[in-house]
């Protein structure tokens, strides 16, 4: 049975999961009618990948004896300055992601919550990766300028399919 301070925190932790993936398939759609074919194949297939990390939180609260309630999401913002912005948009959301995280661990610590904090664990390596891949993706950007936008639309395909996809 879960502490209600633990669901709490994870049911929060559901609402950040929702809006993360509705935040890149708002990107994903932007870059979709803007031309950027290979990012919004990125961005849809990262907005899967959030909706996957919120199904797995809700499936542990209620396997441990919760109730989700799924929460409403604010919506996401429907333009993009820039494709360098946007990622850099995306560094900043993932980094308050992983502060998120952090502070489940910290509050399973302290409720001697040792089964979440081991569950937890999963997340805490995933946010590692996501970090990873849009910082590696930023410094690519900051290479190739503005001007060489296609190329990085093209290469950014094959960063989805060499291992920057996190295992599920
Ligand atoms: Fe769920 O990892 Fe990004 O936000």
């Amino acid at each position: 049975m879960l502490l209600k301070k633990i669901e709490n925190i994870l049911n929060d932790q559901i609402e950040k999961e929702g809006y993360s993936s509705n935040l890149y398939l708002a990107m994903a759609s932007w870059a979709e009618v803007n031309g950027y074919a290979g990012i919004a194949v990125w961005l849809y297939t990262q907005a899967e990948e959030e909706k996957e990390h919120m199904l797995k939180i809700i499936h542990y609260i209620n396997e441990r004896g919760g109730h989700v309630i799924v929460p409403a999401f604010k919506q996401p913002p429907k333009e993009q300055k820039n494709i360098k912005n946007m990622f850099e948009e995306i560094f900043k959301h993932e980094q308050y992601i992983s502060d998120s995280i952090n502070q489940i661990v910290a509050a399973t610590i302290e409720e001697k919550d040792y089964t979440t904090q081991s569950w937890i664990q999963w997340f805490v390596t995933e946010q590692i990766e996501e970090e990873a891949q849009v910082s590696e993706i930023l410094d690519k950007l900051n290479l190739l300028g503005e001007n060489n936008l296609y190329l990085f639309d093209r290469d950014i395909i094959a960063m989805r399919k060499s291992g920057g996809e996190s295992e599920k």
